[in-house]
């Protein structure tokens, strides 16, 4: 298990580079990954700030973004849950908090690849966008960040968060933005940080730093150094927002301890699978920021209390498809995710990271999605023996 993960500087010949392209662009679509999350939408916000301050037009493209921090209900901004993305070729594109096909839909898939430039910034290990994306997956000395070649993918693997390269982009420019966008990616920073499992909250709100963070120096710095960009109140506001469970209603609260007693087991994954149609699931309102806090919750719970377990995964409907999202605390992700590949679903489109992953297919149909979850868990079984 690697926990050496350490946040890389970024040599000032590359940030450098991202700032001349970017501001210098005709036009620059901001894209954020499907069911667009706190991460995202912070480095998103932050980057279109920058932008914007520089008279270089731009738009943020999202999908689902409304229960993040700062959603912007006007301005430059194009969802495409409800609304269809522009028929002329995009100038430059600038992937954020992604770098993989699997984590967009295949019209933003297709808007991309028109694009007269691609850029990227992501922290996420299993990027095709483009052909040849080289992440940095390991923490580099200054003098080996200095040496690296200069790419319009700027992937870093051993960075926890993508608002955390963007902080530090900033910080190479000299950039200060002012106390909403710092708020933005605290926000990203440490909604990321509690999915990889290197923060917590307390009974009181408080997010609370756990091993994993300890035992990394530089993600420690990175969160203290924004931390201390904020006055305590400014910080407050954020935690609130992002610690949905301290405030469940008596239905999400029955929704959350139904979940432990719906778990079943394969070999050593734990699943619960909640079909469409789902009563319970349907009044909830399906998949948004609660019902998607309780079943996190519900996977880290779970892996904690059943130790012969790997991974513990949820099967839900959302829109228009058919969904997993998994936790693994021996980092079997992707591991997993490539053995059902090879061995029962060629097609399969899921990704993430090595300790947690998602993956859909794009059907509500009963026949295809049971037989969908069956070839995962037929994996599973094998993979897992
Ligand atoms: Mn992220």
């Amino acid at each position: 298990m690697n926990i050496n993960f350490q946040a890389n500087p970024i040599s000032k010949k590359q940030a450098q580079f991202l700032n001349q392209k970017l501001v210098n662009a005709n036009y620059v679509d901001i894209i954020c990954h499907s069911l667009t999350d706190e991460d995202a939408m912070a480095s998103a916000k932050a980057i279109q700030w920058y932008l914007k301050k520089q008279h270089t037009p731009q738009r943020i493209i999202l999908n689902h973004g409304e229960d993040t921090w700062g959603y912007p209900h006007k301005g430059r901004i194009l969802d495409t849950a409800v609304s269809e993305l522009p028929k002329e070729r995009p100038d430059t594109v600038l992937c954020i908090d992604f770098s993989s096909t699997s984590r967009i839909s295949k019209n933003v898939i297709d808007y991309i690849k028109q694009a007269k430039k691609i850029f990227c910034i992501d922290h996420h290990e299993d990027g095709d966008i483009v052909p040849d994306i080289h992440p940095i997956t390991r923490s580099l000395s200054q003098k080996e960040i200095d040496a690296l070649p200069i790419t319009n993918i700027y992937v870093d693997t051993s960075a926890k968060s993508c608002s955390g390269i963007v902080m530090r982009l900033f910080k190479t420019l000299g950039i200060t933005p002012p106390v909403r966008i710092w708020q933005q990616l605290f926000c990203g920073m440490t909604d990321d940080l509690r999915k990889n499992h290197c923060i917590k909250y307390n009974e009181t709100l408080n997010p609370i730093k756990l091993e994993l963070m300890n035992k990394d120096q530089y993600t420690s710095d990175l969160y203290s150094a924004i931390e201390s960009e904020l006055f305590p109140k400014e910080r407050e506001v954020v935690v609130k927002h992002l610690n949905v469970l301290a405030n469940l209603s008596p239905d999400e609260m029955k929704f959350k301890e139904s979940l432990p007693t719906r778990m079943k087991k394969t070999a050593k994954l734990g699943y619960v699978v909640i079909p469409d149609g789902d009563k319970e699931w349907a009044n909830l309102g399906g998949d948004n920021k609660k019902t998607s806090a309780i079943m996190g919750n519900f996977r880290l719970n779970a892996l904690e209390n059943n130790p012969e377990l790997d991974s513990v995964a949820v099967f839900y409907p959302v829109k228009d498809a058919y969904r997993i999202s998994i936790h693994s605390k021996n980092n079997n992700v992707l591991k997993l995710f490539d053995y059902v590949k090879e061995k029962f679903n060629p097609d399969l489109q899921a990704g993430g990271h090595e300790n947690r992953g998602g993956g859909y297919v794009q059907s509500l149909a009963p026949h295809i999605c049971e037989k969908w979850v069956n070839e995962i868990l037929k994996g599973a079984e094998e993979f897992y023996k």
